[in-house]
């Protein structure tokens, strides 16, 4: 057990690269990740000294002085972000021999065998097993009697404030990270909830992170939204968003109780407007009802529907994805999306093994470039041709018109339903997806990198991250080479290979 005489002190970190290269954060993005003032809760604050630190809200760690500071380095973020937690891992060598790295999340999980070699305690669990690591590490005095998130922790100045209700999703979808880890779907305690609700000192309208809000029990979602109603009419809470799956909108009751219960908004994984690649995509439950049919009665029921609209080239012809892209930027009858990305392999999904077996992945692909925004697969049309609609994915620069006309026939129809507010974040939406600057936080614009973006995964520049900040032992220096899927003849890298026994379990549809 390692004691310092002064109390332990834990730095937790959301890694993350940013997918244009940022250099500075997105502090105005909504939502922001929060599982670091999650892993916090594991804390007995009196006992240890607590900092936060996420890469998305603020951008990339830089300060050397933040590594030579910790006792314990614990690191999460999103599967794209492994590269990024083992250059933050080699710093903290360094600067902190000392510093016990702790790592976990989705590409900790479906690369075991890598990151047993890489951190000190790679974790396969929930945010709880934090506490059991640091029982180990500092001794049972530094865990906390009751686990609760660290939301007090958080310096933002967001629009929203954030909270969980449940973890995982009762869905499998091809595409999705959560069925390669094939986890049961699980709601917490209402206590837990409110408790959470309660514990902000600022009331803003509150935005659920859960993957799946309405979930698989209906009595305890009707029991979550009478909890929700009742801080509402106390004044506790000044509304609500949450991100639901489409089997919510089965049943018309579910908009009105939401409504009463002071929803604000819903975001839902809508993907496609096409039913073959719905079915493709495994993501039956989008099926039960017309997607056009389910936003307008959400919008018309006074809540705001967000959506992410999902393109793979590899199956997807490039005149369809245009045409599709072309028919949301004409309806006025839905909003515009809040983001457009590609369809991503992410590890050890059934994408992914698809896309392995068919050899479909493009030579020398990289686990970085599973952003969305990057193409890892071989379209069906010639790559030079795909690469500018890819582009525009990122950036709608180009149909700043059509935005603007969808923006005025969208406003028209739908002013008397909606408030101003949300009015005003659906438009600052459609500005945001012809102007991303606008929340990239691009204070120099010198310091932009994405004039260099190839999007493809085989010529996409790593970015500056990949250099040093400061000289590193010849064996830490490896922690800045890429995680490659494959190698230049496209075939599985073997360092994949070499973690593909874990990521090869079979998956059950639980619906
Ligand atoms: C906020 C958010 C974001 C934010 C910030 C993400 C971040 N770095 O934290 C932003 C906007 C950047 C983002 C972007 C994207 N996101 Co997102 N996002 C979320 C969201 C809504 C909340 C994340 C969160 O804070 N969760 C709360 C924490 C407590 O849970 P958690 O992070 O899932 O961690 C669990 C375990 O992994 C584990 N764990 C995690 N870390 C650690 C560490 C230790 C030490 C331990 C013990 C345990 C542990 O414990 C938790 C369960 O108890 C989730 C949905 C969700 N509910 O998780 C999607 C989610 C993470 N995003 C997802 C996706 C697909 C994307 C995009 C690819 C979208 C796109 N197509 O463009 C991009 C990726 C961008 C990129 N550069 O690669 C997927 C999974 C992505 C993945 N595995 O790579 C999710 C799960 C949504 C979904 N169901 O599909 N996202
Ligand atoms: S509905 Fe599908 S995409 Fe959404 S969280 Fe569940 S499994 Fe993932």
């Amino acid at each position: 057990m390692h004691r310092p005489a002064r109390k332990p002190r834990v730095l937790i970190v959301i890694a993350h690269f940013d997918d244009s290269r940022n250099p500075n954060g997105r502090p105005n993005f909504v939502p922001q990740g929060v599982g670091h003032a999650f892993l916090a809760g594991a804390f007995a604050s009196s006992e240890v000294e607590l900092m936060l630190y996420s890469e998305f809200y603020s951008g990339p760690l830089a300060d050397e002085k933040m590594f030579s500071w910790p006792d314990m380095l614990v690191l999460t973020g999103v599967t794209s972000a492994f590269d990024r937690m083992r250059q933050l891992a080699a710093y903290t060598r360094v600067k902190s021999p000392k510093c016990v790295v702790v790592a976990g999340g989705p590409a900790v999980r479906n690369l075991p065998r890598t990151s047993a070699s890489t951190f000190d305690y790679a974790c396969n669990g929930d945010v709880e097993e934090l506490a059991t690591v640091a029982q180990e590490v500092f001794g049972p005095h530094v865990v906390a009697d009751h686990f609760r998130p660290r939301f007090d922790l958080l310096t933002w100045n967001g629009p929203v404030n954030y909270a969980e209700s449940s973890r995982y999703c009762n869905f499998r979808c091809s595409f999705c990270a959560l069925t390669a880890e094939n986890r049961p779907y699980a709601a917490y305690d209402l206590d837990f909830v409110e408790e959470q609700l309660r514990s902000y000192r600022r009331p803003k309208p509150v935005l659920f992170v859960d993957n799946n809000f309405y979930g698989n029990n209906r009595s305890l979602f009707y029991q979550k939204l009478d909890l929700l109603e009742d801080l509402v009419k106390r004044r506790i809470l000044p509304g609500w968003l949450a991100l639901v799956t489409s089997d919510f909108f089965s049943d018309p009751m579910n908009l009105t109780r939401a409504r009463e219960a002071g929803c604000l908004g819903l975001f839902c994984g809508v993907e496609s407007f096409n039913a073959d690649q719905i079915k493709a995509y495994n993501k039956r439950q989008n099926l039960v009802l017309p997607q056009l049919e389910v936003i307008r009665a959400c919008l018309e029921a006074g809540i705001v529907f967000q959506y992410g609209l999902l393109f793979d080239p590899t199956v997807q012809l490039l005149e369809d994805m245009e045409a599709e892209l072309d028919f949301v930027l004409n309806c006025d009858r839905i909003p515009l999306p809040a983001f457009l990305s590609l369809t991503i392999p992410l590890l050890g999904t059934p994408l992914f093994h698809d896309r392995l077996r068919s050899k479909q992945f493009l030579p020398m692909a990289k686990l970085r470039d599973m952003d969305g925004y990057t193409l890892l697969t071989r379209p069906i049309d010639e790559l030079e041709r795909v690469v500018p609609f890819v582009r525009s994915l990122a950036k709608l620069n180009g149909h700043s018109r059509q935005i603007a006309r969808h923006s005025f026939g969208f406003w028209r129809r739908y002013r008397r339903s909606l408030s101003v507010r949300q009015m005003t974040c659906l438009i600052a939406n459609s500005a945001r997806l012809c102007m991303p600057s606008l929340i990239n936080n691009r204070r120099s614009p010198s310091l932009t990198h994405d004039e260099t973006l190839t999007y493809i995964t085989s010529s996409q520049p790593l970015g500056p991250l990949y250099q040093p900040l400061f000289a590193l032992p010849e064996h830490l220096r490896q922690n800045f080479s890429p995680t490659m899927i494959t190698d230049e003849a496209g075939e599985v890298h073997p360092d994949i290979a070499g973690n593909l026994t874990r990521l090869s379990t079979p998956v059950r549809e639980q619906g």
